[in-house]
């Protein structure tokens, strides 16, 4: 990196790292909850670094511009203005003591608090969010991640507004102020970040239960929520228990307070988070009931409460050193929830939803001006990098090491991490070099993914020497630039193969297994099989085990045979979405050409095939029918041509429906049960299963079809099936029984915030024209609130992200309506216009009109003047 690079101003750099001047031995906190204010006292025990080489180093604390400042002291001596000095976001003291008590009492208003990141009030009650940077909007403070300490808190409040008060740790006195006030005082003796803090105040009910740890510990068990809710807590209680006894198992790690407590609320920029003992949750990752969720839902209740709850060992026992090494908690702890999901449902169907999602966006994030390394180098807003690079290709990253160390070789290395870490904030190169510690595997090369962003490329080709009974495949890699680096170095990539017989059976491999993990390291590399009796067919990147785009040029009927054949159920999915990819591309080319479309009959063919073959998994054949999306089809476009994209689409869908009409309709009938509703694999492999059915059949446009579907909106006893039926007819052009469906649909459930916000994401997802005009309607709509991130997220985000016809119209008004939201939420909640702002930074990638209409909306909000760091960064990213 040069120089002038590091002195861009705003910009932090990872370069940059020093360790803290100060250390904390301990934080004692006291908060008056007031409804105008509330007043914070915060009494913190420093002492110098000795690991600092700074000489008689000055107390620099970090504290929000909001911040009130009432009163500070040191050793109990009050400090007058010249004593100090407030610095944009820090706090200075020049002459500080080599250990010392500071105490400061800071006056916020968690009321007026619509950024949702520090204290703040969510119907009512108050909670908190301080990852990254939220806890200097409390008070002055250290806020960084690598000055971890014990702390103590105590909550001050009115008793009948506010008869719950939490923090973290162990509840440990408690008492009365006077007839209107209480108190409690809960102690954390487990150091931490000040990220990891919480506070919650509000009037809650709750469920408990207990579990008892491998050690013989009893811990109790706690999830809290607003008494409308509180019958929806159950499934989440279930999957706590399930992930505590997943991770004493698979990674023989206990719990460690004598108390964990969940709390749901419903304004919240996040899903979850996992504050030490106290995770708050979004209402929509921990409420789950069969009459108002979807099966998704539980599902993601399930991955959540495991991914929030798993931190505690990965992400609070061992903390990060500093943001930029967020994949170091963020990677693992996702790869350790898909596996706790894998392991509790079907394993194929979690991977193929994994990689949906990778390929769709993640691919998406790197091929754009937001892509990043999972380690970024520099950042100006870190919330910015709570990306699906970081998350999710972290998760691929610290699998593919797992591939390559087996796992028992990945057990050691994570229990080795674990032991030398323990109460330690440590870098991503920690985490590798304890798996190579304990496993003896060389990673050198392999750190490269953690510094070279982008999604490599993988070119595969194959030779068959008969006579001499051999197989060789060639494998060569590349990467395009990504803005930190034009040139990469070849990465280490485990690519899992098997080949198949011509009969379809697995060829014996290396060490008598169907599947090998060729090595490739090099930018092109050879891989020999010796003995190889015909010709085989290679079933390559098994499992997806990189996350790589990996080409091989495979003819139509070769992947009809692995679609039948391959015994990896990955692989056999993939290559029925291979196989719709490459005929839907030839029909977007014929397409722009004006030319007629004509589906090739190989296609319903091999569909037929799967929806009749009875023997195949049911989630699988719904899983392989599925079309790949409009978003993954404009992943893979050189230009996107949103209209070419939809309509093949759509035609292909309702060809195979015409086609298939009969056997779509048997599947239909054959999956209907009378049983009640259960969230286990089977019974969601069954819906969906009769659900992708009936969508084909309402493909169609046939009145049978919106019989089928009437019938099951109004018979239904789950949500999964009702939100079917009313989806599939909203977007159809049966408008009047959209319409009433729509209208019984709100009466019914008016009263159930999540429940109404799907009903806004099925109307920001009609694909018919006037899509926009019914969004900016229901804006007006008493049920929709524009503080409140989920409404947000399902009317606004979802129209500008999922609904990509009418939001790429071609007079440029979806463009017009993100900004105008864009420009009206950046002051209100930063961190949401930032994430809302992702459909327009991908301008480059449409053809020049629609470039033009979208860099003229990004320059517009540019224009308007006093923008937050968060959108700011994305902004002039994508401008650039
Ligand atoms: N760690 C939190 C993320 C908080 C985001 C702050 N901007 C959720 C999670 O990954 O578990
Ligand atoms: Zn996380």
């Amino acid at each position: 990196m040069s120089q002038s690079e590091t002195t861009q101003p705003g910009v932090i750099y990872l370069s940059d790292y020093q360790v803290p001047a100060y250390l904390l031995e301990k934080t004692s906190l006291r908060f008056e909850l007031e409804e105008s204010q509330a007043m914070v006292r915060a009494t913190l025990q420093f002492r110098l670094n000795p690991e600092s080489a700074e000489q008689n180093p000055s107390l620099r604390l970090d504290g929000h511009e909001s911040l009130d400042l009432q009163r500070i002291s040191i050793d109990g001596e009050v400090l007058t203005e010249q004593d100090y000095q407030r610095q944009g976001e820090q706090l200075v003291i020049t002459r500080v003591p080599e250990a010392f008590s500071f105490e400061c009492v800071t006056r916020i208003e968690p009321q007026n608090n619509t950024a949702l990141e520090g204290l703040y009030k969510s119907d009512g009650m108050f909670c908190t969010q301080c990852e990254a940077e939220g806890f200097r909007r409390i008070t002055f403070y250290p806020d960084r991640p690598d000055v971890m300490s014990v702390f103590d808190t105590t909550i001050v409040a009115d008793k009948s507004a506010y008869p719950v008060l939490l923090a973290n740790g162990n509840l440990v006195d408690c008492g009365e102020e006077d007839d209107t006030r209480h108190w409690v005082r809960w102690d954390d003796p487990f150091p931490k970040p000040a990220y990891l803090f919480a506070l919650v105040a509000g009037d809650l009910q709750h469920i408990e239960d207990s579990y008892t740890t491998l050690s013989g510990r009893q811990v109790e068990l706690k999830i809290f929520a607003e008494t409308k809710d509180l019958d929806k807590l159950d499934y989440a209680m279930l999957s706590l228990k399930r992930s505590m006894q997943w991770d004493e198992q698979v990674y023989g790690r206990e719990y460690d307070l004598d108390i964990f407590m969940v709390v749901a609320v419903d304004f919240f920029n996040m899903g979850a988070m996992e504050n030490k003992g106290l995770n708050i949750f979004n209402t929509s990752c921990v409420l789950a009931h069969p009459e108002t969720t979807v099966d998704a839902g539980f599902q993601r209740v399930e991955g959540v409460v495991g991914h929030e709850y798993f931190h505690n060992w990965s992400g609070n026992r061992v903390t990060c050193r500093d943001w930029f090494q967020l994949s170091l908690k963020e990677g693992f702890t996702v790869f350790r929830d898909a596996e706790f999901s894998a392991d509790m449902n079907s394993r194929t169907v979690k991977r193929i939803e994994d990689v949906t999602l990778l390929r769709t966006v993640q691919f998406a994030e790197d091929a754009g001006p937001m892509a990043h390394p999972i380690r970024p180098a520099s950042f100006i807003e870190i919330s910015n990098f709570y990306t699906l690079t970081v998350y999710e290709k972290g998760a691929e990253v610290v699998r593919m090491i797992h591939t390559l160390l087996g796992t028992e070789g990945f057990r050691k290395g994570s229990d080795l991490y674990f032991e030398r870490h323990d109460g330690q904030a440590v870098t991503t190169d920690d985490f590798v070099q304890a798996m190579e510690d304990a496993s003896g595997f060389d990673l050198s090369q392999f750190r490269r993914w953690y510094s070279q962003g982008g999604t490599p490329r993988v070119k595969a080709s194959s030779e068959y020497d008969a006579a001499a009974r051999r197989f060789t495949l060639t494998l060569e890699q590349s990467c395009p630039a990504t803005p930190e680096a034009e040139e990469k170095l070849p990465f280490q990539i485990p690519v899992a193969v098997g080949l198949l017989t011509p009969e379809g059976a697995d060829v014996t491999l290396a060490e008598g297994a169907a599947t090998q993990v060729l090595n490739l390291t090099q930018e092109r590399q050879q891989f020999v099989f010796e003995n190889i009796d015909e010709r085989p067919v290679p079933s390559l990147l098994r499992g997806f085990s990189a996350p790589v785009k990996l080409e091989y040029p495979y003819s139509a009927e070769q992947l009809v045979f692995l679609m039948q054949n391959d015994s990896d159920g990955f692989n056999q999915w993939d290559a029925a979405q291979q196989l719709a990819v490459q005929l839907m591309q030839q029909l977007i080319e014929d397409y722009s050409a004006g030319s007629e479309l004509q589906l090739n009959p190989a296609l319903v063919e091999a569909y037929r095939t799967v929806l009749t073959n009875s023997e195949l998994d049911r989630a699988m054949v719904s899983k392989i029918l599925t079309l790949p999306s409009e978003a993954y089809l404009s992943e893979l476009a050189e230009v996107i041509d949103v209209e070419a994209i939809h309509c093949v689409r759509q035609f292909v869908r309702k060809t195979l429906a015409n086609r298939l009409q009969q056997e779509f309709l048997q599947v239909y009938t054959a999956n209907q049960t009378n049983e009640a509703y259960s969230p286990d694999a089977a019974s969601i492999a069954r819906r969906s299963l009769a659900n992708l059915s009936l969508a084909y059949l309402m493909a169609t446009g046939q009145q049978d079809a919106l019989e089928l579907a009437k019938q099951q909106f109004e018979q239904a006893d789950n949500m999964t099936d009702s939100q079917a039926a009313l989806s599939l007819v909203v977007h159809s052009e049966f408008e009047a029984e959209a319409e009433s469906m729509l209208e019984q649909f709100y009466q019914r459930w008016q009263d159930e915030s999540l429940v109404v916000n799907q009903w806004l994401a099925v109307q920001a997802t009609d694909p018919k024209p006037g899509a926009l005009a019914r969004v900016e309607k229901l804006q007006q709509h008493p049920a929709y609130d524009a503080r409140n991130p989920n409404k947000l997220r399902s009317l606004v985000a979802t129209f500008c992200g999922q609904n990509s016809i009418n939001f790429h119209c071609e007079d440029g008004s979806g463009y017009r309506f993100l900004a105008d939201q864009i420009i009206l939420l950046n002051k209100q909640n930063p961190q949401i216009a930032s994430r809302l702002l992702t459909p327009l930074t991908r301008w480059k990638r449409f053809e020049p009109s629609r470039q033009q209409m979208m860099r003229h909306e990004l320059e517009r909000i540019s224009a308007s003047g006093d923008l937050s760091k968060d959108v700011y960064e994305v902004l002039s990213k994508s401008l650039a």
